[in-house]
């Protein structure tokens, strides 16, 4: 099914041709994990909903791959936390914001923000830079699903706390961003929202939270379920 919303969404010029590749990555990296949540990926969810718990003015960031795949749940999720949503891509035109910006408020997003463009994202070439002043480039949070590395530097180097969902445990953006749930963002997104609405210590689990620890322990599961295959 996942599959399908990517290649439907590439026919309708929502995702791009390389969103299929990175499709494939993700599913390579998710076929590791036994296609589930593993344990520190929840831990991951659980510190990425006490950033948003806490942030003054979070940002959700939806590319194409992010807008197929879950355009609804990130709605739900921005709802819960009061957060903004805003189109912002790595292949960036102007005639896919748009189309990006209609398909989320057919999926019940209101205010989307990534058609104005007016500001820029320090360090970051020309049409890779554009966001909006009253979106990513005021936010205090970011959350950046399936983000590029540079990006993820980039946001990282502006002094902004950074959530990403990335299945390669590996990767710069994974190793750059504060929280990194190592999941699929079909189940990464809904799990942040059911945790956003528990009751739990936010401040302790921030002051707690070291995302390097969480990484190995995703490494060491991968290492783990392999290694215990045959
Ligand atoms: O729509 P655009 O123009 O903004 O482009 C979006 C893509 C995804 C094409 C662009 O950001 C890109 O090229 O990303 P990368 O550098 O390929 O990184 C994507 C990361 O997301 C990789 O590490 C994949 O393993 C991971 N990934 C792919 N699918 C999923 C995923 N992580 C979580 N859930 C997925 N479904």
């Amino acid at each position: 099914m996942m599959r399908e919303k990517i290649s439907d969404g590439m026919k309708k010029g929502l995702v791009h041709e390389t969103g299929m590749i990175a499709h494939g990555r993700g599913e390579a990296f998710d076929y590791l994990l036994g296609e589930k949540t593993i344990p520190p990926a929840d831990d991951a969810a659980v510190a990425a909903a006490a950033y948003l718990k806490k942030a003054k003015n979070a940002v959700i960031s939806i590319n194409g791959n992010v807008a197929v795949l879950s355009a609804r749940e990130c709605v739900e999720l921005a709802e819960t936390a009061g957060a903004g949503i805003e189109i912002n891509l790595f292949h960036r035109t102007a005639e896919r914001v748009e189309k990006l910006v209609k398909f989320m408020e057919g999926a019940g997003a209101r205010d989307v923000l990534g058609m104005e463009a007016d500001a820029r994202i320090p360090g970051l070439e020309h049409d890779r830079g554009k966001c909006d002043r009253d979106g990513i480039y005021s936010a205090d949070v970011v959350l950046v699903p399936l983000e590029d590395g540079d990006r993820c530097e980039a946001l990282k180097k502006m002094g902004k706390q950074v959530i990403t969902v990335d299945l390669n445990p590996l990767s710069r953006t994974a190793r750059t961003a504060d929280v990194t749930v190592v999941d699929n963002v079909v189940r990464a997104i809904p799990n942040i929202t059911r945790h956003i609405r528990e009751k739990h210590d936010w401040n302790g689990i921030i002051k707690k939270w070291d995302n390097r620890k969480c990484l190995k322990e995703c490494l060491e599961y991968i290492e783990h379920r392999l290694s215990s295959f045959y």
